[in-house]
């Protein structure tokens, strides 16, 4: 279990007056409720894109998510849309609306391979090591960094602040997918690079708007979960990814529950945040999947915040990716009953001064 006392300070000493009270919030939530969030979610849903004020989320319970995840992938090429179409123009408006409400903001990057100029998903060795000081592409790199830092300072509420997000760099670094993964550099560079990336954007960039969240996919057990921590003093938000795969809820109820006893434990003793980053169960095949599974994994445990992965609908490639319901999707009644549940907290109880102020 997490202590009860409320840690005052950020690891950025020098992080907004906004950011600090998010970081405090996170905290005070822990006791109130998990936080409901999703990726992607006033930008488009399975059957709709680019409509003022839609949200799958708010059609399927009446109020919009707490939580909002967006993407930065292909900021580096100066793209004027990221990896899935979003134009970073809407994104930063998104942001903004969201903000004002008191809805909170994590950003994941699915940055392309800086050695090789492709995509997040090209594991080509050595990466890693050419991006550090010293290394053949830090120059690239850094350009890359500088760019993010543009947008994350573009984030600005009414008053001309700079909107607090939660940056999620190197996600799911334990797996073997992206150019970051396990496979592909030793945990000491990895640390290396998570530590280098804050500090150039903290102390190069003089970005202090950003509370920084370290998450792994599942993990066997906390060694692994541990092995390429970049440690207390870079970490505000410890969390994971979760994605069910199969049919068997009894099997995702276990993992997470015993995951989530780990990550408990490891926020109590680093004073860290703990979160459920991003999760889902594609297409959500079981009509009662949120009370009888994902709530009954999460019951017992305290997270501030979970990130339902984004509501694509029906893709380029013949595929269909989905984590949330919509008006109508059969998981919607379900979806409804644990709302009421009282477990999770959604847009209709924040506000900005509750968040921000
Ligand atoms: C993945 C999928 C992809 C997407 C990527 C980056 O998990 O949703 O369709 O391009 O995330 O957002």
């Amino acid at each position: 279990m997490v202590s009860t006392k409320i840690y005052a300070q950020p690891v950025d000493i020098a992080a907004t007056k906004e950011t600090l009270h998010l970081y405090q919030f996170l905290q005070k939530t822990l006791y109130l409720g998990i936080l409901f969030g999703h990726q992607d979610d006033l930008a488009y849903g399975v059957n709709w894109k680019y409509v003022d004020g839609n949200s799958d989320v708010q059609s399927a319970v009446g109020a919009y998510p707490a939580v909002y995840g967006w993407e930065l992938g292909r900021i580096e090429n100066d793209a004027t849309n990221n990896i899935d179409g979003v134009p970073f123009a809407k994104m930063r408006q998104y942001i903004q609306t969201a903000y004002e409400r008191g809805g909170i903001i994590t950003i994941s990057w699915h940055l392309n391979n800086p050695l090789t100029g492709k995509t997040a998903w090209d594991p080509f060795p050595g990466t890693v090591a050419s991006i550090l000081p010293g290394g053949e592409k830090n120059a690239v790199y850094n350009s890359w960094l500088d760019k993010v830092a543009n947008f994350l300072q573009s984030l600005t509420g009414k008053y001309g602040e700079v909107i607090p997000v939660i940056f999620r760099p190197f996600h799911e670094l334990n797996g073997n997918w992206f150019w970051w993964g396990k496979a592909h550099c030793t945990p000491d560079e990895m640390i290396r690079l998570y530590r280098y990336t804050e500090h150039y954007l903290k102390d190069v960039k003089n970005i202090h708007n950003l509370l920084y969240a370290f998450n792994t996919d599942q993990f066997a057990n906390l060694n692994e979960y541990e092995e390429r921590y970049p440690g207390n003093a870079f970490v505000d938000i410890v969390g994971f990814d979760i994605y069910q795969r199969d049919n068997s809820g009894k099997a995702f109820v276990h993992n997470i529950g015993r995951m989530l006893t780990d990550l408990d434990a490891f926020a109590a003793t680093h004073k860290k945040i703990p979160a459920l980053t991003e999760f889902g169960f594609n297409e959500i095949p079981d009509k009662n999947w949120w009370t009888t599974v994902f709530a009954a994994g999460l019951k017992g445990h305290q997270v501030a915040y979970v990130l339902g992965w984004r509501n694509a609908g029906a893709k380029a490639d013949g595929s269909i990716e989905y984590y949330v319901p919509f008006q109508g999707e059969a998981s919607q009644p379900d979806f409804q009953k644990m709302k009421k549940s009282g477990l999770f907290i959604f847009q209709d109880k924040l506000s900005f001064s509750k968040v921000y102020q």
